[in-house]
């Protein structure tokens, strides 16, 4: 159902027509940020830390990647694909690729039986000390899939009683999965919700198997609404930090989601991962073989903005892999086949994973206090915000290469803060230590709506590309803290803007990178 129609014939968002609905959705809430999810105080979003959260939310989500965009700098999370069977048809999924809900197309490597993926599990654990987090989240469904993804999670407690259990599910099968789910202590449950109108519903599920049957069209979506929203009341009524993903449907759901957003916040939704639909032919997908495209950046912007002061949104999914593993935004599977698992020699030491944690969070606390010096004093109103692009490969610093950076993460920067707002995938520019001119065009596509980037090192060659597409390279922050790099920057364009060196002139929109992609290890 297309919703809106703007001026340009690509795009079906207008901002002037979200503006309403997003003043809908601030509104205050009733409550404080309870100890069953989000509902409450806008600050306890994936971005919140120890200050913004209750104790025992902190402890639930201090080392979960998706549940906190601070921990996913720092800790790993795994897949394991022991759900192959779905109770339910997507038009944007191809049953011989991953779920698309939570991982990018492209074949499973292996599937796995329960006994293979707790193996598994303990081998990654003992080579990755910072992989916290067991998720099952396809290739199908967690739940359609029961016997083995409870079996897998029952012995994995066994054997490695650390590590947290997530699961991701399309929710039919959620309301009668719930005491199975806190019998085994998952804490973290996603439900992809990409509806709450059985008439946009019928345009993204064609069938649904329910009771025994099938059931098609309207009455399908119905049913799948219903069964959704049952199970998320549910699991925040027993205390399960749920996560709702929702994928961005160009012309089919992308105004419709803020309604899911408030809808999903109401029952307690800790977050909202708003997620651009990924759609090529080659893909062999409903809406791929029909040309429905995935949405532009600053179509994914629009609706993730309009949504704020709603359920608290996740930005920084990377649309993993069912079977991926390390941290979010590099793919390590490719290490831990079966084959090589069986010659491995496999020592789960609690001990030296507890040392190691411990480390890592001294480190994390030692940054964050860091950061926070850095920044005193930096913030100044402004009536302009502009994106940053940052190479970055870790600690909250600008200290990547141009072109050694797959992702950029994106700053919006008003003056009075820098925001992280998501990242953008791209091929590495340096291939084998030579620069791919070839690549340049695209990495610009990926982040032609951002003023600057900001760069340990960049070459002279993609500097004068760059700078030919109005994107300011800029090296001279190389090491800072991000936040601490985008403010100065921003004071510096100000005051050129100021001088009358330069004219601010707003930017275009970007492209989201489509297409199957596994990020390198770093
Ligand atoms: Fe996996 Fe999902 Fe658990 Fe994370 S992923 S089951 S909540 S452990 Fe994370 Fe991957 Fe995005 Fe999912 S980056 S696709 S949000
Ligand atoms: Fe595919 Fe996942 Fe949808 Fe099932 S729920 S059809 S596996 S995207």
């Amino acid at each position: 159902m297309p919703v809106s129609t703007a001026a340009a014939s690509t795009s079906y968002l207008s901002l002037g027509s979200l503006k309403a609905r997003r003043a809908a959705v601030s509104e205050p809430a009733a409550s404080g940020c309870g100890s069953q999810g989000g509902a409450g105080r806008a600050s306890c979003g994936s971005s919140s830390g120890p200050d913004d959260l209750p104790p025992e939310i902190w402890e639930k989500v201090k080392n979960h990647p998706c549940y906190s965009e601070e921990a996913h700098h720092h800790y790993a999370r795994m897949h394991v694909a022991v759900a192959p069977a779905c109770n339910i048809q997507c038009n944007y999924c191809n049953r011989k690729y991953d779920c698309s809900n939570e991982s990018r197309p492209g074949v499973v490597s292996q599937k796995l039986t329960p006994e293979q993926a707790v193996r598994k599990v303990l081998a990654v654990a003992s080579e990755i000390p910072q992989m916290t987090v067991l998720g099952i989240a396809g290739p199908g469904d967690a739940l359609a899939n029961p016997k083995k993804t409870f079996e897998t999670f029952r012995l994995l407690q066994e054997r490695a009683p650390d590590i947290k259990l997530c699961l991701s599910t399309n929710g039919l099968a959620l309301p009668d999965m719930i005491d199975e789910i806190c019998k085994y202590n998952v804490d973290h449950v996603t439900i992809t919700i990409n509806m709450v109108d059985p008439v946009v519903g019928e345009a993204i599920y064609p069938w649904i198997f329910y009771r025994h049957r099938r059931v098609t069209g309207r009455e399908a979506a119905r049913i799948l609404t219903e069964r959704q929203m049952l199970g998320l009341q549910m699991l925040t009524e027993r205390g399960v930090l749920t996560k709702i993903n929702s994928v961005l449907i160009p012309g089919v759901n992308d105004e419709h989601l803020i309604e899911v957003n408030r809808a999903v916040k109401a029952r307690g939704a800790f977050l909202h991962n708003i997620m651009p639909l990924i759609s090529e032919p080659e893909h062999g997908t409903y809406f791929g073989l029909t040309g429905q495209r995935g949405p532009s950046a600053q179509e994914l912007k629009v609706v993730q903005d309009a949504c704020a002061g709603g359920a608290n949104l996740m930005r920084h999914c990377r649309q993993c892999r069912a079977d991926a593993v390390g941290l979010l935004g590099e793919d390590r599977s490719d290490e831990f086949t079966l084959e090589r698992i069986e010659q491995m020699d496999v020592a789960y030491d609690l001990d030296r994973r507890r040392e190691y944690q411990h480390r890592v969070e001294a480190e994390r606390q030692a940054q964050h206090a860091a950061k926070q010096q850095a920044l005193a004093g930096q913030a100044a109103a402004s009536d302009i915000k502009v994106l940053l692009a940052v190479a970055t490969k870790g600690n909250g610093r600008v200290n990547q290469h141009f072109g050694h950076a797959h992702e950029f993460q994106i700053y919006e920067v008003s003056g009075a803060q820098a925001t992280f707002i998501g990242h953008r995938r791209v091929d590495h520019y340096c291939q084998g230590g030579w620069g791919e001119d070839d690549q340049l065009p695209s990495i610009v596509n990926a982040i032609n709506d951002c003023h600057a980037v900001l760069v340990a090192r960049i070459g002279a060659c993609p500097r004068e590309e760059l700078a030919q597409a109005g994107i300011e390279p800029v090296d001279a922050y190389a090491n800072e803290f991000i936040e601490k790099a985008a403010l100065a920057w921003f004071g510096d364009y100000r005051a050129r803007i100021a001088s009358g060196a330069i004219e601010h002139r707003a930017r275009g929109d970007a492209a989201i990178r489509q297409g199957a992609f596994k990020a390198a290890a770093a």
